[in-house]
């Protein structure tokens, strides 16, 4: 029997697949659903301190090869979510889910942390360190000094499980520098990509989307290479206890299984679930095991990492 199960710490997740922050996750109607699909788990809209409207309408496109967004943290507040990772925790037989949460300051992402910290939620925490649309705001992990500061204080009271969500990196120096900085900490996951920031498509002589005069993050073909080179880069640094999920360009198993290959445990879609809607957990699922099974792999272990180079 071929299988798509996989672990990250000590949780454990009947399949790999399940959605990207943002995407089907804004409100508990939506978690449902994918809790409800063939995903493995799911992970939350990253929530703020206090709730947010996020930016102006139009703030995200499907264009030709994927899509671009400017939908600015737009979020029901962090308790909203955490009040309902804690409610599926307590239903026996429930999945592992993650909470995705950021502060507008360190100060917010600290009070986050903290209130996650001594509430009864004892599953995963997903910190986004790469929201690129909100003005004024840089994207944190490209900034080295603030995240090792940021994680050093959360890391001095956070006992729970924690990941990070990273932006895609371009330079090897850069992989270098931040894998040094993620190995100092017990982190149990890096979650490789978000979306390439920053990007603009035009239609006609006109922008997609309203905020930032049409800047937004980039999702879908156009980041896969993008995506895969990040997940395996953090792959050959990172301490074999810290997990990489990986987030980019995936609609297709073949996409899944070149993301596992790289090193990914667990696979995230944006994009594409935004396009099909939930019923894509399932057909991803049959066709990467379709891919196992024709090369005679039955868990992700027999071919995880294992990527072929030119010798
Ligand atoms: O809400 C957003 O604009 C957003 C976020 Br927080 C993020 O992390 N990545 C993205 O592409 N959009």
């Amino acid at each position: 029997m071929v299988s798509t199960a996989t672990q990250i710490g000590d949780f454990t997740f009947d399949n790999c697949l399940m959605n990207a922050a943002g995407v089907y996750c804004m409100t508990k109607e939506e978690l449902a659903k994918i809790d409800q699909s063939a995903a493995g788990s799911f992970v939350t809209k990253t929530g703020t301190l206090e709730p947010r409207l996020g930016n102006p309408e139009p703030r995200y496109a499907d264009i030709p090869l994927g899509s671009i967004n400017s939908m600015g943290l737009p979020n029901k507040g962090f308790t909203y979510y955490l009040d309902y990772v804690i409610k599926l925790q307590n239903q026996p037989g429930s999945k592992n889910h993650f909470l995705s949460v950021v502060g507008m300051s360190q100060e917010e992402t600290h009070a986050i942390l903290k209130s996650i910290q001594a509430s009864n939620y004892q599953g995963m925490v997903e910190l986004n360190l790469s929201c690129p649309n909100v003005p004024g705001k840089p994207q944190i992990a490209y900034d080295f000094e603030a995240t090792e500061q940021i994680l050093a204080k959360a890391f001095s009271y956070y006992t729970k499980p924690l990941g990070i969500k990273l932006p895609p990196y371009f330079d090897i120096a850069h992989f270098d520098q931040a894998a040094a900085i993620f190995n100092k900490f017990p982190l149990a996951f890096v979650n490789c990509v978000n979306s390439i920031g920053n990007g603009l498509f035009i239609q006609d002589e006109t922008v997609v989307i309203k905020p930032k005069n049409g800047f937004g993050g980039l999702g879908g073909d156009y980041i896969k290479p993008t995506a895969l080179a990040n997940v395996h880069a953090f792959y050959q640094r990172l301490n074999p206890s810290i997990k990489i999920i990986g987030t980019g360009g995936v609609k297709s198993g073949r996409d899944a299984f070149e993301h596992i290959l790289c090193g990914a445990s667990m696979i995230q879609i944006g994009t594409a679930l935004h396009q099909e809607g939930p019923a894509i957990f399932e057909r991803i699922t049959k066709e990467l095991k379709t891919i196992m099974t024709q090369k005679g792999y039955d868990k992700l272990e027999d071919f995880q990492g294992q990527l072929n180079y030119i010798v």
